[in-house]
C-alpha cells in the first residue's frame, strides 16, 4: 500500500472498490486520466513509469491488435494494445468447449482434410475418442499476410511444432480456414510469410531431423537424418516446394525484396543428445535462393516425396548460402530499413547483422559467406529475438540477463569497422527470461516505434501465487521517446510464445456472418439434398437411421421444442442463428451427450453423435442471449430400442 493511501485510511480493497473514494484519491495519487482503466495496471509501475499513454479507458478502444499465439495451449488469441486486454481466442489445433472447435462437423472437416493419408488412418484407428483428429498443438509464432512489405488484413497464419501442421485464419470472421499437414519435414518451428510482392509463400521450418520418408528406415544411423525447409502457398495452402538442409532449422525471416529467405540452424555436429548438438562453436544461417529454387522445380531438378517436389540444398548446393554464426543462433528478424537482418547468438553474447545486398555476391561466389555480416555488436547473456522501431534502433531480448538491450543499427556496422562508438542504448530489466519480444507494425515496413511487448517465461513473484503453475509475464514497453519505460504487466496462461502488433485499422471483421460462406458451405449443400432451407427450417428428414434436425434460433427460442428419435440413430443436429444483432450469439448444447457449439449471428453450425441413450435429454442455449436465456432449450426424446 502507498504511504498516501496509508494516511488517507484507505486498504486497497476500498480503494479498488469505493468509486466515489475513488475520485476524491485520484488527485492525491495522481493517477493519469482518473478512474477505472488504470487500476488494470501493476500499481508502483504504472504510475511510476508510465506516461499514460498506456491507460485506455473504459468504453474506448486499443489502438493495435495484438495476435498472440498461446504455444502448447495450441489456440490464438486476440489481445488490445495498449490495454492488454484479451479480447477473444481463436481455437487452432486445440479443442474448444465453449466454440465446438473439433467437435462440429463444420471444424472436424478443417481439422481432417488437410492431414496426410497416413495420418488420418492412424487417427481413424486410434482416435474414436477424439473424432479422428489431433488434440494438441504447438503454436510458437503467429503472423499476418503481407502486400508491399506490410500487413494487408487478409490472413494470419501459424504453425503447429507438435502435429507438423500450418494453419490459416481468416481475418475477416477471425476464425481457422484451413490447416495442413506439412509431409516429409517435422517439428514446423520457425515460420515467416513472404514480405514482398506478397504472400504468397509461407516460410517454415522443420527443425527436427529425421529420416526421409520416416518409415522405419535408417532408426539408427542419424547422419541419415534431415531437416526440411518448406514453402507453403498461402492462398492455396498446399506445400510449393521443400529444401533439405544441413543442421536443425530454427527460426526463419525473408527480405522485403522478394528474393531470398533464411533461417537460423543450430546442432551444426548433427548430434542427437544435448552434449553433441552443443560440441562445436559454429552453427549457421542458411539462405534460400527463391529465384534459384523455383528454376529447379519448374526444370524438374527435384526429386518427388509424398507428392511434392524436395530440392537438396545441403552445403555446396547452388540453392543456398551457409553462413557461419556462432553459436546456436536462434531468432532472425529483418530491419524495417529493407536491408539488415539481425541474428540473435543464443549461447553467442552477440547479434550477427547481415545485410541482404550482399547476398547476391555471396551466392555468385565474389565474397565469402561471412562477408555478408557488417556488424556484431555483443550485447548480454542470452539473445534470443530482436525488433525494430523504424527509427534505426533495434531492441534484444536477453533471456538469461533477463533484460532488453536496446541498441542502433548504424552504430554497431560503424564499430564493426573499427569506429569507437557506443552501440547499446539502453538495457532495462524485465520480469524474468524474455524469449521474443514485439514492436508495433515492427515486423513491417510501417514499424512506428509506439510499443514493445516482452514475452518473459517466468512471472516468479510478479503476482498472486497460484500454485507450482504460475502463468508467464508479457510486459508492455513504451518505446516511443529516448527511453525505454515499462508501463504494464500482463499474466498470461500458457504460452503467448509470440506476438504480431497490428494497426486497428488495417483489419475490419464482420459483425455478422454472410449467408453464403465456404465455413458452413458443406453444411447448407446437406440441407438442400435434404430440400430443407435453414434459414426458418423446423425439419427432421430421416433416411434410414439417419436423422437430420434443421432448427433456428431467434432470441429467446429454439424452432423446436423438441425432437424425437429412435435409440441407436446417428443424429445430425443443424442450427442456424436467424439472429442479425451485432453480438447476438447463441449456443446449443446437448445434456449427456457432450454436444456443444456456438451459433453466431446468420451463422449456421452442426454436429453429429449417436443417439445411443434412450431417454429425455435437454438441449439447451449456453450462451446468454437474453432475459429468457433460461429458458431457451427443448428435449430430444429418444425412444428405446425395441427388445
Ligand atoms: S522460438 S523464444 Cu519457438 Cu519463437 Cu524463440
Ligand atoms: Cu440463446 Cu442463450
Amino acid at each position: 500500500m502507498s504511504d498516501d493511501k496509508r494516511k488517507a485510511g484507505v486498504s486497497r480493497r476500498e480503494f479498488l472498490g469505493g468509486s466515489t473514494k475513488l475520485a476524491t484519491m485520484a488527485g492525491l495519487t495522481g493517477v493519469a486520466g482518473g478512474l477505472g482503466a488504470g487500476w488494470a495496471l501493476q500499481p508502483g509501475t504504472a504510475h511510476a513509469a508510465g506516461s499514460g499513454k498506456a491507460v485506455v479507458e473504459p468504453g474506448q478502444l486499443d489502438d493495435y491488435y495484438g495476435f498472440y499465439s498461446s504455444g502448447q495451449s495450441g489456440e490464438v488469441r486476440i489481445y488490445g494494445i495498449p490495454s492488454m486486454r484479451e479480447l477473444v481466442r481463436i481455437p487452432v489445433f486445440n479443442r474448444c468447449s465453449a466454440t465446438g472447435w473439433g467437435s462440429t462437423n463444420e471444424s472436424l472437416r478443417i481439422l481432417r482434410e488437410g492431414l496426410t493419408d497416413e495420418t488420418r488412418a492412424y487417427l481413424d484407428k486410434h482416435g474414436e475418442s477424439r473424432n479422428g483428429i489431433w488434440l494438441n498443438g504447438d503454436a510458437h509464432h503467429p503472423h499476418m499476410s503481407f502486400t508491399d512489405g506490410s500487413y494487408d488484413g487478409r490472413y494470419l497464419f501459424i504453425q503447429d511444432k507438435a502435429n507438423r501442421r500450418m494453419a490459416r485464419i481468416r481475418c475477416d470472421v477471425m476464425k481457422c480456414d484451413k490447416i495442413i499437414e506439412v509431409p516429409n519435414a517435422t517439428a514446423m518451428h520457425g515460420m515467416r510469410p513472404q514480405k514482398a510482392p506478397r504472400t504468397g509463400y509461407v516460410f517454415v521450418n522443420g527443425e527436427h531431423r529425421v529420416p526421409v520418408p520416416n518409415d522405419g528406415r535408417d532408426l539408427d544411423d542419424p547422419s541419415k537424418y534431415h531437416a526440411i525447409f518448406t514453402a507453403v502457398d498461402g492462398d492455396k495452402m498446399e506445400v510449393a516446394w521443400q529444401v533439405i538442409v544441413d543442421g536443425n532449422l530454427d527460426n526463419t525471416d525473408c527480405d522485403y525484396q522478394g528474393k531470398y529467405a533464411f533461417s537460423t540452424c543450430y546442432n551444426a555436429e548433427a548430434g542427437v543428445t544435448l552434449e553433441e548438438m552443443t560440441a562445436e562453436e559454429q552453427d549457421w544461417v542458411v539462405v534460400f535462393n527463391l529465384e534459384r529454387i523455383e528454376q529447379a522445380v519448374a526444370n524438374g531438378d527435384v526429386e518427388t516425396i509424398a507428392g511434392v517436389p524436395v530440392i537438396d540444398g545441403r552445403h555446396g548446393s547452388p540453392y543456398t548460402l551457409y553462413v557461419p554464426i556462432s553459436k546456436g543462433p536462434h531468432g532472425i528478424n529483418t530491419a524495417p530499413d529493407k536491408r539488415h537482418v539481425a541474428v540473435n547468438g543464443k549461447l553467442s553474447p552477440t547479434v550477427s547483422v547481415l545485410d541482404v545486398t550482399r547476398f547476391e555476391k555471396a551466392f555468385k561466389g565474389d565474397i565469402e559467406p561471412r562477408g555478408v555480416v557488417v556488424a556484431e555488436p555483443e550485447l548480454g547473456l542470452g539473445p534470443l529475438h530482436t525488433a525494430f522501431d523504424g527509427r534505426g534502433n533495434a531492441y534484444t531480448t536477453l533471456f538469461i540477463d533477463s533484460q532488453i538491450a536496446k541498441w542502433n543499427i548504424d552504430k554497431a556496422i560503424r564499430a564493426y569497422n573499427g569506429e569507437d562508438v557506443e552501440v547499446i542504448a539502453q538495457k532495462l530489466d524485465v520480469h524474468y527470461q524474455p524469449g521474443h519480444n514485439h514492436t508495433s507494425m515492427g515486423e513491417t515496413l510501417d514499424a512506428d516505434g509506439q510499443w514493445l511487448v516482452s514475452l518473459n517465461k517466468f512471472s516468479k513473484d510478479r503476482f498472486l501465487n497460484v500454485g507450482p503453475l504460475k502463468p508467464e509475464n508479457d510486459q508492455l514497453i513504451d518505446i516511443s521517446g529516448d527511453e525505454m519505460k515499462l508501463v504494464h504487466d500482463g499474466p498470461t496462461f500458457s504460452e503467448p510464445h509470440d506476438i504480431i502488433i497490428v494497426r486497428s485499422d488495417l483489419i475490419s471483421p464482420r459483425a455478422s456472418w454472410d449467408r453464403n460462406d465456404p465455413m458452413f458451405a458443406e453444411t447448407l449443400k446437406m440441407a438442400e439434398r435434404d430440400g430443407v432451407n435453414p434459414m426458418g427450417a423446423n425439419t427432421v428428414v430421416r433416411d434410414g437411421n439417419q436423422v437430420r434436425v434443421y432448427m433456428f434460433s431467434i432470441a429467446p427460442k429454439f424452432s423446436m421444442s423438441e425432437f424425437r428419435v429412435k435409440q441407436g440413430d446417428e443424429v445430425t443436429v443443424v442450427i442456424t442463428n436467424m439472429d442479425t444483432v451485432e453480438d447476438l450469439t447463441h449456443g446449443f448444447t446437448l445434456e449427456n451427450y457432450g454436444v456443444a457449439m456456438e451459433v453466431a449471428p446468420q451463422a449456421t453450425a452442426s454436429m453429429t453423435f449417436t443417439a445411443d441413450r434412450p431417454g429425455v435429454y435437454w438441449y439447451y442455449c449456453q450462451w446468454f442471449c437474453h432475459a429468457l436465456h433460461m429458458e431457451m432449450r427443448g428435449r430430444m426424446l429418444v425412444e428405446p430400442r425395441e427388445a
